[in-house]
């Protein structure tokens, strides 16, 4: 039996499954501070979620520690470097949440367009036969830019076809043998685009990536989307962006201060905001389990990581 360090709660399944097979510890069952003075030299993997993250601090506090694994494929809130520089492996859950992030991507971009949940709540308010909802916008044929064409930016521009949609991209550097069109910049395809969805990795390095040059690029008939990390729009300048009108509309399922949403936009009709559901369905999320499960069972038998950021 290992001990393991679990930094919060996932599924009722997994949490027994777990503790099941190791000694498990909840944190966030216990006073943090207690449970590592009196746990901290014995444990030897910290279980955690892009949501949970783990810090440095956390990880110097471990003498023991072997392995970090990680539900969710970012890992932006895990102090990977400070890992890195310990030895230890980090694990996350990539490519079994691709299509229900890029499914969710496009569920925005319709709604959005077309204000599916606009209609809805003029209809459940009782207004159809009453008053008028204004038309919404065509999605087909349209042009989609994609701020970073990885995993999930692929799968996202694969559904595009179905719609005749012309893609173009903008990450760091070309990606070789692909046929979408390369913007090397950001705010050039904001300026080409008629919808934009983030799908680049949050972090440092993305920070603010989406700022107002950019939305005012985008434009006041402009759509962006967002699936990726809060982070990477400058959330303040998102608001006053839609507020001026500069930019059309907004579909979000990540916010910078999870779960407080700018209380601004939840009085604009023209933006769709979700609870951060990119990866939330039954069947992605028992494929994210079990691949966290795959990773620290090889870690624990071979000393591999099977998906290692
Ligand atoms: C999850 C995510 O909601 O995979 C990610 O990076 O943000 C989402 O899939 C998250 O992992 C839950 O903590």
């Amino acid at each position: 039996m290992t001990c393991i360090l679990q930094l919060g709660p996932l599924s009722e399944r997994f949490n027994r499954t777990l503790a099941a097979e190791h000694e498990v510890l909840p944190i966030w069952q216990a006073d943090a501070e207690a449970l590592l003075a009196e746990h901290a030299q014995r444990i030897e993997v910290v279980v955690t979620s892009a949501r949970f993250g783990c810090s440095a601090a956390l990880i110097e506090r471990l003498p023991r520690l072997r392995a970090i694994c990680s539900f969710g494929v970012g890992y932006d809130s895990i102090d990977v470097a400070a890992a890195r520089a310990c030895g230890i492996p980090v694990s996350n859950t990539p490519d079994v949440l691709n299509d229900c992030v890029a499914d969710l991507a496009f569920g925005l971009l319709i709604d959005c367009a077309r204000q599916m949940s606009r209609a809805d709540r003029f209809v459940r308010d009782g207004n159809w036969g009453r008053a008028q909802l204004p038309l919404g916008h065509r999605v087909s044929g349209k042009r989609l830019g994609i701020l970073g064409l990885g995993r999930i930016g692929a799968a996202i521009a694969r559904r595009s076809s179905g719609f005749e949609m012309q893609v173009r991209y903008h990450n760091r550097r070309p990606l070789a043998g692909c046929d979408y069109v390369y913007e090397a910049s950001l705010h050039e395809l904001a300026r080409w685009s008629d919808f934009l969805i983030v799908a680049c990795p949050g972090g440092e390095n993305t920070r603010n990536l989406v700022d107002r040059p950019v939305m005012d690029a985008l434009g006041s008939q402009g759509v962006l989307i967002n699936v990726s990390r809060g982070s990477v729009i400058d959330e303040p300048a998102l608001v006053s962006a839609l507020q001026d009108g500069r930019l059309g509309g907004a579909g979000l399922d990540v916010y910078v201060h999870e779960p407080q949403v700018p209380p601004a936009l939840l009085e604009m009709p023209n933006v769709v905001l979700l609870p951060h559901i990119g990866s939330a369905t039954e069947e992605t999320r028992l494929a994210m389990e079990e691949l966290l499960f795959d990773n620290l069972r090889s870690f624990l038998e071979r000393g591999e990581m099977l998906t290692a950021v």
